[in-house]
Formats: C-alpha cells, structure tokens, sequence
C-alpha cells in the first residue's frame, strides 16, 4: 500500500490586508499599493510595458529580477523567444483569467483533433493545456466547488508568465518566454482538505515530462515519500541524459519548518531551490535550511498576481511566490536566443552554475546555516548588454572585472551561447 504524503503549500496572508481587499477588485486602480517597505518601486526598467500593475509601480519585483530583459528583445538584438514549457503543479489555474489567457501551452494535435478523441494518442482525451489529474479530466480550472476559494496554482501561474502589454493586471519575468502547462495534482484550496496523491504525482511527473515541460514548478512541499515517487523525480531531477529530463523548481518554506520537506531535499543535480527574500534583501526569518546546491534568492514579500476569474488580483507573501517567479526568470532566460537551444543540463551548467550562482548580487547573510554568507540573488542580468539593462544590474555588466568573469566563465563551449555575441 502506498503512504499518503503530506502536502503542505506555503501561502500565506499579506500583512497589507488593505492592500488585499482593493486588489480583489476586478480592474484594480492604477495606483501604487503600500503593502511592504519593497514597493512602490518607481521609475520602472520598461516604460513601454502598459500593464496597469506595472505602470502603477506594484510589480517591484519583477525589475528586482530584471525580469523586464526576459521579454522580447527587439529584432534586431536576435529576435523572438522560443517559448519555454512551464508545468504549473498546483490546485489548477483559472485558464479564463484575462492575464492568463493566450499564455498557456497548447497540444496542437487536441487543438486540431476531435472532442471525445485522444487525438494524439497519449493516454489523454482532449488535454489541450494540461491535465486534471485530481477528476480526471481535461478541464484544468478548479471545478464550480472550488468557487469561492483560493486558487493557489491561478496565482503561481501568474507570477510565472501573466500576460503582458494587455494593459491589465500585471506582467512577470516568463511573460514573454514561457507557456503554462496546468497540472492539477491537489484539489480546492491548494490540496488542505485532499493531501498529495504520490501516484497521481508520478502520472502527472510522467505526463508533464512526456509533453515537453522543461521547467517543473513546485511551490509546495511534502515531508513523506515512496520508492515509486523518489525514481519518478530521480528519472526527471537527476539521471544524466534521461529523456525525461527538465528542470524542477522547489520551494523552500519559511514558516518555521525544520526541513525543506520534497521535492527541494533531493540532492539532485537538475533541482533549483528558491530560497525566499523578504524586505530589503534579507532571507525571510523562519526559512527552513536548504539542500547545499543550487540555492537562489527570490522575492517572497506582498507580490500581486492572479485571483479569481475575470480579472481579480490579490497580493500575497510567501514562499511560493518565490518559486514561480524563480521558474519564470529560467523560463525567460531560457526562451531567450541562443541559450534556448541547450539541453536542461547544458542549461545549468552554463547559466545557473556558472553565472548566475556566481553574480555579485548576494541577500543579506542570514542568521543561521547554511544562510551566514547569505545566497545568490536570481535575476536575469545575464541577459543585460550595453543598449539594453535593468537597474538591478547596473555595475555588473560594465564592471570589468565582472566582464572578465564572464568570458572566462563562457570559455570553450559556452562561448557559442554568451548572448553578447552578435547583439
Ligand atoms: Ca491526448
Ligand atoms: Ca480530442
Ligand atoms: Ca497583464
């Protein structure tokens, strides 16, 4: 028989609460949102981005990122991305939502096939942007009796690719370069009253991995596992040149927790943790201690993003928000010529390991281990060239110290890939 593991999913309450009831308006106004000492954050890295959120300051960190070097370069700086599959791995998503529409991963064959039919032949009637593998069914949205509740997996797809330059809501790192695969794995509410399902996890593993994911999004965590879930993220996380391989983004909780729990305590090499960065560049108090490994700061404090369709938005802090928008920054850098022609480990040896775990741009040092010289801060400065930067990254790419860093980190092989070739 197998155990059922605890799912635990790190969301909680912004402190801001007003800050929360104005979001939830569909259509929020254009104005800044006091909710942390981090934001508002004006002037922005982008002025051409017209999304309300954006525009009104709200997204400070998406520029802590430099998410905004993830977006469409301009065509004559190498042209479009090729888009990054994302696999959200959540209680759904709102696939109606107007900053989520035109953003998800599409299988072409179901789009063009029949209804009713396993068009291409997966295993899968009509999974057109995922699967529902809590009901079994196509439809990726949480059911009518979630309605009401929080959709955790609406806003972690938010933070990782929301739609940008539609004049709402809000943009994110991954808006141009990924698309959201919708993987329901825990039921209404983010899975509190339906625990995880370790053999629905390695069908949904197995599907995600099937269908192209190249980026797994985990912002939840378990503390129980089985042989059958440790092979199944082994095959995916860590078995060199496996078909089957992608890159598995994790949480890391901060609410006190004495370990980081699954997926992120798998010492595995294709394993990202997000480690969760609260005000002014301090790792949030309560993080649980993490894995040595590929360790990366991201923010976790008062980050707005999806609720509720239509268009209703809500501003929330905590670990997950870390995760989604670590997985959209890889996401964008990896869409992003020519890394986006690298296999999952060329692309961590050549962009997490030997860049961006080696950026100048560090936390605060924290008060206990493994956190005392503190960690890496994810951004996408690797993408930051003379006519096109962000202000998190000012000093770095002109520093040349930093450029001779660089060149002798993109020697050999890697040489091919450094973007400032030929921009
Ligand atoms: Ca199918
Ligand atoms: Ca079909
Ligand atoms: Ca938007």
């Amino acid at each position: 028989m197998v155990r059922r593991a605890g799912l635990r999913l790190g969301l909680i309450l912004c402190a801001g609460f007003a800050a929360v009831s104005q979001a939830q308006q569909p259509g929020f106004e254009c104005r800044p949102l006091t909710c942390s000492t981090l934001i508002p954050a004006l002037p922005v890295d982008d002025p051409h981005t017209n999304d309300c959120a954006y525009r009104a300051g709200n997204l400070w960190w998406v520029d802590y990122v430099a998410g905004s070097l993830a977006w469409n370069p301009p065509a004559a700086a190498g042209g479009d991305h090729e888009p990054v599959t994302v696999a959200i791995f959540d209680d759904g998503a709102y696939v109606d939502h107007e900053d989520l529409r035109g953003q998800l991963w599409t299988n072409e064959a179901e789009a063009h096939g029949k209804p009713g039919v396993d068009d291409d032949h997966n295993g899968y009637v009509d999974d057109l942007h995922g699967w529902n593998f809590v009901d079994n069914t196509p439809d990726v949205s949480p059911p009518e009796a979630c309605r009401g509740q929080v959709s955790h997996g609406t806003l972690m797809a938010s933070l990782v690719a929301a739609r940008r330059n539609n004049g709402v809501g809000i943009a994110a790192p991954g808006s141009d370069g990924a698309r959201l695969m919708i993987v329901r794995i825990v039921g209404c509410g983010a899975g509190r009253n339906d625990p995880l399902n370790p053999e629905r996890l390695v069908r949904a593993l197995d599907y995600a991995t099937r269908m192209g994911a190249r980026i797994l999004s985990f912002s939840n965590h378990w503390y129980a596992t089985t042989p059958e879930l440790d092979r199944a993220f082994a095959e995916v996380a860590d078995k060199p040149g496996s078909p089957r391989a992608a890159l598995v983004v994790a949480s890391v909780p901060n609410k006190g927790e004495p370990e980081a729990g699954y997926p992120a305590a798998y010492p595995y090499r294709r394993i990202i943790r997000a480690i969760p960065i609260g005000n002014d560049d301090m790792i949030s108090p309560g993080t649980s201690p993490a894995p040595i490994g590929l360790n990366l700061g991201a923010p976790s404090a008062c980050v707005i993003g999806a609720a509720a369709p239509p268009g209703h938005y809500r501003v929330e802090q905590g670990s997950s928000n870390s995760t989604a928008i670590l997985a959209g920054v890889l996401a964008g850098i990896w869409a992003t010529p020519p890394y986006a022609k690298l296999t999952p480990d060329e692309f961590v040896a050549a962009v997490v390991r030997k860049r961006m775990l080696r950026t100048p741009r560090r936390s605060k040092p924290g008060s206990r281990p493994p956190y005392v010289h503190g960690v890496p801060l994810a951004d996408a400065c690797l993408l930051a060239t003379s006519e096109r930067t962000a202000r998190v990254c000012r000093g770095q790419e002109l520093s040349g110290k930093r450029l001779n860093e660089l060149q002798r980190n993109t020697s050999g092989r890697d040489a091919r890939q450094d973007p400032r070739k030929g921009r």
